[in-house]
C-alpha cells in the first residue's frame, strides 16, 4: 500500500501512526507541497496530502484512509463501535483536523513550510497573530477534556481521536512553542506521552532531525 506525502504534515503524520498502531508497513513516498507527479494527482485530485493507492484503489484524505484502513484491519480497533465513543471519537478527529490544523497550519506554514520547503518568506504576522490570538482557545479546549495519568480522549483505549488531537503537537515541538506546564499540565503531560508512542516517534525523530540539518 502507497501512501504519498510528508510526515511533517500533521494530515500524512496520523495515516502514518494509525498504520504503525495496526502494524500495517506503508510504502511512504514522500512528496513536497504542490506535487504534480500523475500517480499522486490521480490519488488525490485536489492535490492535497496524504493521498493512497492500494492496488487500482485510489483515496485521498487522512479521515477517509484511516477509516479505509480501519475496515480492512480492524485490530486493534482505533474508532470505536459502540455509538457515543464513535461520534466523541469523529468529533475529536473533526477538531483536530479543521479547528487545531487551521490555527497550527498558520503558524507551521508561514515559518517552516514557506522559507523551508518554498524558499519564499512566510506571513509572519499571520503565524504571530495565530499563535496569539487563537492557539490559547485551542489549549484551554484540549486542557479541558485530556486525561489525567494513563487515559486516553475516548473510552479506556487509544483510538483515533488520540492520534489526531496530540499529533498537531508535534508541529508546535517543532516550532518550539512550548505548551506550558504550569498552565496547561494535563494537556503537557498527555501529549508527550501520546507522542512518545513508537507509531509517532519514529516520524518525529526523522522530522526533527531533518529540520536540524536543513538549519544548520
Ligand atoms: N482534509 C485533508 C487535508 C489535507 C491537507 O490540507 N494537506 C495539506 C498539507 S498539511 C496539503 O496537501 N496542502 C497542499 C494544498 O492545499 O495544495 C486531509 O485530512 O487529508
Amino acid at each position: 500500500m502507497i501512501i504519498y506525502g510528508a510526515s511533517m504534515s500533521p494530515y500524512v503524520r496520523k495515516v502514518l501512526a494509525c498504520a504503525g498502531e495496526k502494524g500495517v508497513e506503508l510504502d511512504v513516498r514522500p512528496i513536497g507541497i504542490g506535487d504534480q507527479s500523475p500517480e499522486f494527482r490521480q490519488a488525490s485530485p485536489f492535490g492535497k496530502m496524504p493521498a493512497l493507492i492500494d492496488g487500482d484503489y485510489h483515496l485521498a484524505d487522512s479521515s477517509a484512509i484511516i477509516h479505509y484502513l480501519e475496515a480492512k484491519y480492524p485490530d486493534p480497533a482505533l474508532i470505536p463501535a459502540d455509538p457515543k465513543l464513535r461520534g466523541k471519537c469523529i468529533w475529536y478527529d473533526e477538531f483536530a483536523d479543521t479547528i487545531f490544523a487551521g490555527c497550527g497550519a498558520k503558524m507551521f506554514f508561514n515559518r517552516i513550510v514557506a522559507p523551508i520547503f518554498l524558499k519564499r518568506p512566510g506571513d509572519a504576522q499571520a503565524a504571530d497573530a495565530a499563535e496569539r490570538d487563537e492557539l490559547p482557545k485551542m489549549l484551554a479546549y484540549v486542557e479541558s477534556v485530556a486525561p489525567e495519568g494513563d487515559g486516553y480522549l475516548v473510552g479506556d483505549q487509544l483510538t483515533l481521536a488520540d492520534i489526531a488531537v496530540a499529533g498537531p503537537f508535534a508541529n508546535l515541538m517543532h516550532l518550539k512553542v512550548e505548551i506550558d506546564p504550569g498552565r496547561y499540565p494535563k494537556t503537557a503531560a498527555y501529549t508527550r506521552r501520546i507522542l512518545a508512542r513508537p507509531s509517532f516517534a519514529r516520524w518525529i525523530e526523522r522530522e526533527a532531525a531533518f529540520l536540524q540539518k536543513v538549519a544548520a
